[in-house]
């Protein structure tokens, strides 16, 4: 390395914590996993591949606590008076303890979180590839491993108006600059996916935005980091992370389905798959489990953050999931269509600005993973049961199994020759109940 070597086991922060152990749920150890069993096999596969979880640096590593009405409150002892390098060098080593400690398998980060600041984008450019070397060697030390690298094209004051869309040519060419490093990056670390979240690609008002101009520019560049995806031999997945607003009054990835529709207007549906992240779709009005079929259907199903809001505001709170019921019905969804590829559950949340102490760190990330595990017992037992499916294939057999459905989906069919045989045979069926109390109770059953 070119700075030194990297101390993974020296001064260490969270010293009083031990490493989050499998103790069983009759544990009356806070900090201990209770259905987070990694080796245990569920539907076949050990829960650590069904899960493929990963720590997030931002909320974790870089906030303060700061929000829209007052300073940060966390006192960090990895922050240093400016955010300075080494004060990045030091964010980094809590970084891989804190992974290592909780004996999960990823992490995730933006570009700036694993630097310094930068005054200049050459400076960015130059601190990242200085900063990969060391994550390059943290990885190698503690066997953690990238799920995804994503640039941060929201913070920086440049990009108030977007990055890839930005009206600006030459804010946009920084915004490209920085995915083309950091998809670099991702790939030279061995990262799983490349995720795009557009937190600026939107607009705040139409009176000054060129919304078919923004929207072809966004394709265009879209185009070229697949490309370069290619041309660099990157195999992971290029992901993208819908959002319906926030910060910007309207995004353009609003949802899964909104983003499926701009993949095919630009020939990439077959190259860029969704981060699905929870929050996000109850922005859209979404379920979460909404979000997961429509990327399932639609074939574009990649990776998810997961978190949640709560019930009584509208605004994106990041919190940690612990609704063990939510995230069974979006596994019930995904585990069917083989589950996740690449992709993996990346917590995406952050603590409350009122937990202020590191050890309340390991305390989210505890439930957040047991909530996951919880579900994916609860969905394979529910899967397993197989009453859903049966149920459901019930509901539909007549498209398979009558005269009448097999005519209506024959080649040939016609709109006036199905009316025609509606009216011919007299049809005049009547309402079959769809037992939406009865599979409700179903699912209940199996919660565990
Ligand atoms: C913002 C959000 C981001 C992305 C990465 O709502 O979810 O943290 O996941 O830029
Ligand atoms: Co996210």
């Amino acid at each position: 390395m070119a700075d030194g070597q990297i101390k993974v086991d020296g001064d260490p922060v969270f010293k009083g914590i031990d490493p989050i152990k499998f103790e069983g749920p009759d544990s009356d150890n806070p900090l201990a996993y209770r259905y987070y069993n990694k080796d245990q096999m569920v539907m076949g596969k050990r829960m650590e591949d069904h899960l493929r979880m990963a720590v997030c640096y931002w909320h974790t590593f870089c906030w303060d606590g700061f929000d829209v009405f007052g300073g940060g409150t966390f006192n960090r002892p990895w922050h240093g008076a400016a955010n300075d390098r080494a004060a990045a060098d030091a964010k980094m080593a809590a970084a891989f303890e804190f992974f290592s400690k909780l004996g999960l398998p990823y992490y995730c980060f933006h570009d700036v979180d694993v630097t310094e600041e930068s005054a200049t984008p050459n400076e960015l450019s130059n601190n990242f590839k200085r900063q990969a070397d060391r994550l390059a060697a943290y990885q190698e030390a503690t066997g953690v491993k990238l799920l995804w690298g994503t640039a941060n094209l929201f913070s920086n004051p440049r990009f108030g108006a977007g990055g890839l869309t930005n009206p600006n040519p030459e804010v946009a060419a920084c915004a490209v600059r920085q995915v083309r490093d950091c998809l670099e990056v991702t790939e030279a670390l061995g990262g799983e996916n490349y995720v795009l979240w557009g937190g600026r690609e939107g607009y705040d008002t139409l009176l000054n935005t060129d919304l078919d101009r923004e929207l072809s520019n966004f394709g265009r560049f879209l185009a070229m980091v697949v490309d370069h995806k290619h041309k660099i031999g990157f195999q992971g997945k290029i992901l993208i992370e819908p959002k319906p607003h926030e910060p910007m009054y309207h995004q353009y990835d609003f949802d899964s389905a909104t983003v499926y529709g701009f993949l095919k207007r630009f020939g990439l549906e077959n190259e860029v798959h969704v981060n699905i992240e929870p929050n996000h779709a109850t922005l859209a009005g979404h379920s979460f489990a909404h979000e997961i079929a429509t990327a399932v259907s639609l074939g574009i199903m990649g990776s998810i953050d997961i978190n949640c809001g709560n019930y009584q505001n509208g605004w994106d709170t990041d919190q940690f999931n612990l609704d063990v019921r939510d995230i069974t019905l979006a596994l019930i969804e995904l585990l069917p269509s083989g589950g996740l590829d690449t992709g993996g559950f990346n917590f995406d949340a952050k603590v409350r600005r009122q937990s202020s102490e590191v050890e309340d760190l390991f305390h989210a990330h505890v439930g957040g993973v047991d909530a996951l595990a919880r579900a994916l017992l609860s969905a394979a037992d529910i899967l397993e049961k197989g009453e859903l499916a049966k149920l459901k294939s019930e509901r539909y057999a007549g498209w398979e199994n009558s005269d009448l459905g097999k005519l209506m989906l024959s080649e040939g069919a016609s709109l006036e020759s199905i009316a025609n045989k509606a009216a011919e045979s007299g049809l005049n069926p009547s309402h079959t109940s769809g037992r939406q109390e009865m599979l409700e109770n179903l699912v209940n059953r199996s919660l565990k």
